[in-house]
């Protein structure tokens, strides 16, 4: 991980430095394409003034009658600059607080004419700028990255024809069928009402008892139990669009899709143990994490997908397409790859960007269009709603980072923050006074006014779940044996883990209830590390269901690991009298295959011959890292096998299945730490060349899986 160019030797600061340095990453904006670039604001060579302009002469001391005297109410420098501060916060959003951001690309692979008419999918050699937020769901604005939650992956295409909002989540299926449950659902996750914990986390008795009264989020509660609910980085996430969506050719050829997000260096995950103490020691871990990717020019890039289903095929399955707790299995319908997103720009400012966006499902494109599914269509009306009081008025479209690139004219007027000052007097249509402007555009093949598909609705006004959204579990079950044994095992854990915490033995009964129609193993293996005994599958045969597949391999994020090592983080254990030689050899082993490397010692410093040492032991503990490699010479080793931090660093690298490697007397450190001998993912030796080729093949894999079962007799 080289330090960001940035840091690199920070100036002292001037008053004559004539352009303002932008790191690389933050240079390649086409204002044209960017809606921020007039709203930047650059101070460097600047005068500091009031809010009016008017230049200040002293920001150290208010006004007073006297140097010893009381304040004056007359200082109107000190109350504008104290009044704005007191207003500096805006209610968080009420979910996904949480969230960090990056501006980037999506170009499509081809013309995607067949399937729809939305520019943006048309025009291989066209780039449309996006701007993608990640968030947890539970947590406030300040909580850790790294507790187990859902993940948002909101997408904005500031495309040529408006903007195209992609509002999903890191899993493809949702806890509730109908929106009216939605507030109940966010009462019962959120920290408890009366004592305001947990942050950030479902391990408690509301969560519990909602999803044990309610089976119809048995199949999201097992995905946010398994090791898709704590992501290694953003980087490594998939991303759904969850509801069943429509895309409309220019001939009004309508199809059903689901969206897919899948990221090219392939998915990984944590550990549990790893998570939890990841949350204490770097909250920020992924948005540290997203952010230094970027600024070393790591971009992170995922593949837009879509799975089509004809129209004629919308009741060929064994579940409802419009409930949002299935997922088409990919070995039923496979993903066609559409484009690619790469995130290629931080920020600037995070609260005028990430804290200000404002998504709305309901922002779409003529060529895409929404499908009945009950939980969107509640969508469609809640998140301008909620744009409106937190970010306090419905001019919310006008703050930069919301504008659309697309030219912009309508009737709306006034209101609260209004930016637009429009010119004219006719503010109403029709109107003859301003020759008729704005006008309504006819639909067309292509750059036409939006129509919405013409789907037939005959039907009687009811309130009532259709008996097709019954199935409750069937997909449940096919999730969990799609999982590999360490993931069989992560889930025990995690709903172990949650349900001891839960302090009312009748939430835990129940949720086992919920467990046994799902599988009878997963059951008995939580029952019994809660003291309870594995009640029967009680379910009826609507709720259990039918899935046509035993397993769908997709769902497994262990058995579809890319073998790459790019961008991975690796340690190099050192201390004072290491090999300096064989550490640059190292690192330059893992910068030939795209990953990175860090020297950790005991104390800052140097190591010399021009090996610095970038960060100690505890201010980087293992965690941070995908591997650990100790270096060689005598007096190091020595040294790091004296001490407590050191052997901590490979042991804990040894429980949390990662690569390990020692050159030379590296391998005392090891032995120091009682590593066993003979562990797949350790390598040691006196080659550099020969340990670093097997530490890279161990480390291309991600996890050391072979070694689960001895890594738990390892102390946390
Ligand atoms: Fe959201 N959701 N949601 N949600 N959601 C919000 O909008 C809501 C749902 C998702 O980075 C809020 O601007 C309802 C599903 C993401 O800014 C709010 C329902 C999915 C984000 C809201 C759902 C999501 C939000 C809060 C049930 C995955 C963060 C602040 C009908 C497909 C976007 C805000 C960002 C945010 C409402 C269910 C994803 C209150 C009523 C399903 C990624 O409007």
């Amino acid at each position: 991980m080289p330090t960001s160019k940035k840091n690199a030797g920070a100036p002292a600061p001037s008053k004559n430095t004539s352009a303002v340095a932008r790191t690389p990453s933050q240079n390649n904006t086409n204002p044209k394409l960017d809606s921020l670039e007039q709203f930047r604001s650059d101070a460097t060579n600047q005068a500091l003034t009031t809010n009016q302009g008017v230049k200040v002469s002293d920001n150290q001391n208010t006004l007073k009658a006297g140097p010893r005297g009381p304040s004056l109410l007359e200082d109107f420098i000190m109350r504008e600059k104290i009044t704005h501060f007191d207003h500096e916060r805006i209610p968080e959003r009420i979910v996904h607080a949480r969230g960090s951001a990056a501006h980037g690309v999506f170009k499509p692979y081809k013309a995607h004419t067949d399937l729809t008419k939305a520019a943006f999918l048309l025009d291989p050699n066209k780039e449309t700028p996006v701007y993608v937020r990640f968030s947890t769901v539970q947590g406030s604005r300040g909580s850790a990255d790294t507790v187990r939650d859902v993940r948002g992956f909101a997408v904005k295409f500031y495309t040529e024809e408006g903007n195209f909002d992609l509002v999903g989540n890191n899993m493809p299926v949702f806890f509730i069928q109908d929106a009216i449950k939605f507030p109940d659902f966010v009462h019962a996750v959120k920290p408890e009402p009366h004592n305001e914990m947990p942050q950030g986390g479902s391990a408690h008795d509301t969560f519990w008892d909602f999803v044990s009264l309610v089976p119809e989020s048995a199949h999201m509660v097992l995905w946010t139990m398994s090791d898709r609910a704590i992501p290694r980085s953003l980087r490594t996430m998939e991303g759904f669009g969850i509801h069943t969506f429509r895309l409309v050719n220019a001939e009004g050829k309508g199809r059903f899709v689901k969206f897919h997000w899948r990221p090219t260096i392939g998915s990984a995950s944590l550990l549990w143990d790893e998570a939890q103490k990841l949350a204490g020691k770097d909250a920020d871990f992924h948005r540290r994490d997203l952010w230094e990717a970027i600024d070393m020019g790591d971009y992170p890039e995922w593949e837009l997908g879509v799975q089509i289903v004809e129209e004629d095929d919308e009741h060929s399955f064994d579940f409802d397409l419009l409930d949002p707790t299935k997922i088409i299995p990919e070995e039923i319908v496979p993903i066609t790859m559409l484009g690619k997103l790469t995130l290629n720009r931080n920020p600037d400012n995070f609260f005028a960007e990430t804290e200000q966006v404002a998504f709305c499902p309901g922002h779409i494109v003529p060529g895409i269009d929404f499908s009945n599914d009950p939980l969107l269509q509640g969508r469609l009306f809640s998140y301008t709603d909620t744009q409106i009081s937190r970010l306090g008025g419905p001019n919310f479209h006008e703050i930069p980072i919301n504008r659309t690139i697309a030219p912009m004219h309508n009737n709306q007027r006034d209101a609260k923050h209004r930016m637009t000052v429009n010119r004219g007097q006719a503010s109403y249509e029709p109107n003859s006074i301003d020759s008729g402007w704005p006008k309504e555009t006819e639909p067309a093949a292509i750059g036409g006014g939006f129509e919405t598909y013409p789907e037939r609705v005959d039907a009687v006004k009811i309130r009532q779940r259709s008996e097709s959204f019954a199935d409750h579990y069937s997909q449940a079950t096919l999730f969990w044996n799609s999982m590999t044994k360490p993931e069989k095992d992560h889930i025990v854990g995690a709903y172990s883990f949650e349900l001891s915490k839960v302090e009312r033995k009748f939430i835990r009964e129940r949720q086992l209830g919920i467990l046994a129609n799902i599988d009878s193993e997963l059951c008995a293996r939580v029952a019994d590390n809660l003291g309870l005994p594995a009640p029967k599958a009680s379910a009826s045969a609507a709720e259990l269901g039918k899935s046509s597949l035993a397993e769908s391999p997709a769902l497994s994020i262990v058995a579809k690991t890319k073998p790459s090592v790019k961008t991975r983080k690796v340690a190099i254990l050192a201390a004072k009298g290491a090999d300096v030689a064989t550490i640059k050899a190292i690192k330059d082993a893992l910068t030939a295959q795209g990953a990175h490397a860090k020297v950790v010692a005991p104390q800052l410093g140097t190591l010399g011959d021009g090996v610095e040492v970038d960060a100690t032991i505890l201010g980087l503990p293992s965690i941070m890292f995908d591997g650990v490699v100790v270096a060689g010479g005598a007096a190091s080793a020595k040294l790091l096998s004296e001490s407590g931090d050191a052997r901590h660093f490979v042991l804990e690298s040894f429980k949390h299945l990662k690569a390990i490697g020692a050159v030379g007397d590296g391998e005392d450190v090891l032995a120091a730490a009682h590593l066993p001998t003979g562990d797949e993912g350790i390598s040691v030796g006196s080659d550099t060349k020969n340990v670093m080729k097997a530490f890279i093949a161990a480390l291309s894999k991600h996890r050391v899986w072979a070694r689960a079962d001895k890594a738990e007799s390892v102390p946390a």
